[in-house]
């Protein structure tokens, strides 16, 4: 899930447009149609034409025989059959026979017999030693012959051109074709020039205002609205600079995105993109990694570069930690030299004596606290625009967004409905929802987007697929259900619990079984709330101790949860008497005590003390809720073991009414889990009263550990 994902096809018009028209700084021939410009087959081509052509050209014609010398005494010289004889560059001893000698049956390996050329010779030819014993020779065996007879024997100098200039071209051309061969091979898939000889140019993809390829703009951002505002402005110093900087302002030189992920940072900026028609120059941090050194801060000065040249323009960096990590204490740690270079070059062009007028850098991370700080000093990034997760309201416009696609969609779905069953997802979380119910529906064979796909959605984004063929033994399938009963059941009774949704024993990713509860989405969270929290937590070991007197290794999860939570408590929230209003977190996430704890044993002792009361009490409180409610519990347990999922509705039937009020405001809902089961193999009519209500309790926790 990323932030990709919100405005689907926006985005991927906005993606594949981007290398077709957008200019690239990395000497990549621009591929007009999407072929390769130059194309080294050609080359390759002409070559084989050349070679080819070089061995066949002599043939043309009748190409002379190659005899041995005393075949050409014996059999042509002395029987008179030789007309003249030409010797070639002193080498070769051409044999043109005469016309009407040609027929003789000697003569019919001769070229061309039969054909026009024939008798225009020379027929055959021989290589001789030197032109002295070739003369010494021809006197001898022509000594008897009257003078008439004698052969006549020319010299001539023959310039071979085509071999000439072929020896000349030759070896350059294969050279070439090598050499091209290899040079594609090393540009890879992206044509050719990529990689080796561009490695230290920026990889930075540009979006120019007249490509116009970014088709967002603050428009299609939903939810977002402070970081709009606060982004906003900064596309406004591009527009109108003389505005601010008139009253003496200076411009900031960047801002810094931050936020969990998949809450729309990247969409953010490229929304920016869109909207701010100055060109754009996307990088992720992870860009400037390459194995060789000193290339990082190659790519740093040459990403400048190319803006300043633009400039007014906008850089941005996706995921800046990947070079932005703070830089180690130890100067001689060495692992990180290159990172650090890299880094000290971003600072420099940020903020150093080149003046980058009208550049502003955007930078995102989900990641500020391990920043280098001398990033986030005035002059650099000035500016952090927080982006968080989206809000009730934020997430209803989101939805509305993404429930735009989906054709067809069930009358009672609605986004005020879904943003209720959605608290702490994300905007990518909340695209994928749509997205999931879309493709479920699709698996059962509706016509339509119904509630219960949502519903089974976001089941199962938060819990992950469900496993019905996990092999489970009665025995343990029972410690499962007085394990789910406890939570829910201590859930329930607790005033300042989350309200219970439902409770179901069918696994689903890592965990057998679970209760699922909606929280309130609320900012401050009171130690009653905690507390009561950590029983309901702890009401699943708890069910087991009391009805097994054994307990199972299947409560890890809520144990991690209990314990980070109690200690959170006390180390942090400053909710143990003990150990007063002191807090150890380190929002800075930059170790400042360099030597473990900033406190001494004593408290140590007292927060691992404190802790494990906390605990303890919470644990021995939610044993006193279940004792009880034991024969309540017994019923839930029953219940949960032939339903496999049972709902708020059952436990206020079993249980009563919750304290205070505070019971969920529940609809029945009439298909359980259970039944979505057979409704993948049969089409079952869904009725519209249809809900059920589903949240992560680890997302929960997560929050609240986050406030
Ligand atoms: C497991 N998971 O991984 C099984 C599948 C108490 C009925 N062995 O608290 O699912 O048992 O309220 C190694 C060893 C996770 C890895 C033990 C990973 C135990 C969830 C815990 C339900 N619901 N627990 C819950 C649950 C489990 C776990 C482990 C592991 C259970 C419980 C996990
Ligand atoms: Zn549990």
């Amino acid at each position: 899930m990323s932030e990709e994902n919100i405005n689907n096809d926006k985005n991927n018009k906005a993606e594949s447009d981007a290398p077709k028209g957008g200019i690239r700084f990395d000497n990549k021939p621009k591929t007009g149609d999407g072929k390769p410009k130059f194309n080294s087959s050609w080359i390759f081509g002409i070559l084989a034409i050349v070679l080819i052509g070089s061995m066949f050209f002599p043939s043309i014609g009748n190409t002379p025989v190659e005899i041995t010398r005393s075949r050409f005494e014996n059999e042509m010289l002395r029987s008179k059959d030789v007309e003249r004889v030409v010797v070639v560059n002193k080498e070769k001893a051409e044999i043109y026979i005469k016309a009407d000698k040609l027929s003789d049956p000697k003569y019919k390996d001769a070229p061309g017999k039969g054909s026009m050329t024939t008798g225009t010779g020379p027929q055959y030819f021989f290589t001789i030693g030197s032109i002295e014993a070739f003369d010494d020779r021809m006197d001898q065996a022509q000594a008897n012959f009257a003078p008439e007879d004698r052969v006549d024997v020319k010299y001539e100098k023959r310039e071979n051109y085509l071999e000439g200039i072929l020896s000349w071209l030759l070896f350059p051309l294969i050279l070439i074709a090598v050499w091209l061969f290899i040079f594609r091979r090393m540009a890879g898939p992206n044509g050719p020039g990529g990689q080796i000889f561009n490695i230290g140019k920026s990889r930075a993809k540009v979006f120019d205002k007249e490509g116009a390829q970014i088709k967002i703009d603050f428009k299609d951002v939903a939810g977002l609205e402070e970081a709009k505002i606060e982004i906003r402005e900064i596309v406004d110093f591009l527009k109108n600079p003389d505005k601010y900087t008139d009253l003496g302002g200076k411009i900031p030189k960047g801002a810094l995105l931050v936020g969990p992920p998949g809450t729309g940072k990247t969409l953010l900026a490229k929304a920016v993109a869109g909207e701010a028609h100055v060109p754009f120059f996307s990088m992720s941090g992870s860009d400037f990694v390459e194995m060789f050194v000193g290339v990082g801060a190659s790519r740093v000065r040459d990403l400048f570069k190319q803006a300043k040249e633009k400039s007014p323009c906008i850089i941005f960096i996706d995921e800046i930690d990947a070079i932005g990590r703070a830089r180690g204490k130890n100067p001689n740690m060495g692992a990180n030299d290159e990172r650090e270079n890299t880094l000290n070059q971003l600072l420099t062009e940020m903020d150093g004596f080149g003046t980058n007028s009208g550049v502003i850098i955007l930078a995102a991370t989900n990641r500020a606290d391990i920043l280098d700080r001398a990033l986030m000093r005035a002059g650099r990034f000035d500016r952090q625009i927080h982006v968080e997760l989206p809000d009730l309201n934020e997430r209803r416009d989101i939805f509305n967004v993404h429930l735009r696609p989906l054709k067809k969609l069930s009358a009672d779905v609605t986004a005020e409905y879904l943003a209720k069953q959605t608290p702490g997802f994300s905007g990518a979380d909340i695209a994928n929802v749509c997205n999931e119910a879309a493709l479920i529906a699709a698996r059962r064979d509706k016509k339509q987007v119904e509630k219960q796909d949502f519903l089974d959605a976001v089941d199962r984004i938060i819990g992950g697929l469900e496993k019905k063929n996990k092999i489970i033994s009665t025995d343990e399938k029972k410690t499962i259900a007085y394990h789910e009963a406890g939570h829910a059941l201590v859930s329930w009774v607790l005033e300042h619990a989350n309200p219970l949704i439902k409770v179901t024993i069918v696994p689903r990713g890592q965990a057998l079984g679970a209760a699922w509860y909606l929280p309130e989405e609320r900012q401050l969270t009171t130690t009653d709330q905690m507390l009561d929290e950590m029983c309901s937590v702890l009401g699943g070991r708890a069910a087991e101790e009391l009805f097994f007197g054994k307990v199972s290794t299947g409560a890890l999860n809520d144990l991690e949860k209990v314990t980070k939570q109690a200690y959170a408590m006390v180390s942090y929230f400053g909710m143990s008497e003990k150990i007063g209003n002191l807090s150890f977190y380190d929002s800075t996430g930059q170790n400042e005590y360099m030597f473990g704890k900033p406190y001494g044993d004593e408290t140590a002792r007292d927060i691992d003390r404190e802790t494990k009361r906390i605990i303890s009490e919470a644990y021995t409180r939610a044993k006193e809720v279940l004792t009880n409610y034991k024969s309540q519990h017994n019923k839930l347990a029953d219940l949960l073991l032939e339903r496999e999922v049972i709902f708020a509705e059952d436990l206020e039937k079993i249980v009563g009414p919750r304290p205070n009020g505070k019971t969920p405001d529940f609809t029945r809902a009439e298909t359980s889990d259970k039944k979505a089961d057979i409704e993948d193999a049969e089409i079952v009519n869904i009725s519209e009263t249809d809900i059920s209500i589903a949240v992560d309790t680890d997302k929960t926790e997560d929050n609240s550990n986050n406030n």
